[in-house]
């Protein structure tokens, strides 16, 4: 059995993510997702809308996820790889040869166009006034 592993903040959940999702699970047969902590998004220079515990209880409830934790440091990266005896890393593009590093085989997925987290928050305000 093929052991797939994942990582993302997963913030205002989008057809991006679920995409993504799904395309890692098709690598593989059991799919592994590491979502990001409030403290690690903190380090990454953002803030998440949805809090941790609902960002997990949305991604845990697809189809295609098998299993969630939360992801706390970027560094630690290879250990949860070997935590969860994945045989390969799933990124999108946008993260392209930063984890090149790892113990496992890495595939870099592109990425959906024309949607992200900070277009939504950026374009709700603007264009939903109620
Ligand atoms: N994604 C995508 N298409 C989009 C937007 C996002 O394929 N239009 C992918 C990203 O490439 C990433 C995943 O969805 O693989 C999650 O994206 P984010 O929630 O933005 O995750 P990020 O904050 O980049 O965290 O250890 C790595 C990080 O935790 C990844």
């Amino acid at each position: 059995m093929k052991r797939v592993i994942t990582f993302g903040t997963y913030d205002l959940f989008h057809i991006g993510h679920l995409r993504i999702l799904e395309r890692a699970k098709q690598e593989g047969d059991y799919l592994i997702v590491g979502v990001s902590s409030d403290e690690l998004n903190d380090k990454k220079g953002k803030k998440a809308v949805f809090p941790l515990e609902e960002r997990i209880e949305i991604v845990k409830s697809l189809k295609c996820v098998d299993e969630v934790f939360v992801e706390e440091s970027l560094e630690e990266k290879d250990n949860y790889i070997k935590k969860y005896k994945a045989d390969l890393l799933v990124m999108g593009d946008d993260w392209k040869d930063k984890f090149n590093w790892v113990s496992c085989s890495v595939k870099y997925l592109e990425r959906t166009p024309n949607i992200s987290t900070t277009y939504l928050k950026n374009s709700i305000g603007m264009v939903y006034k109620d």
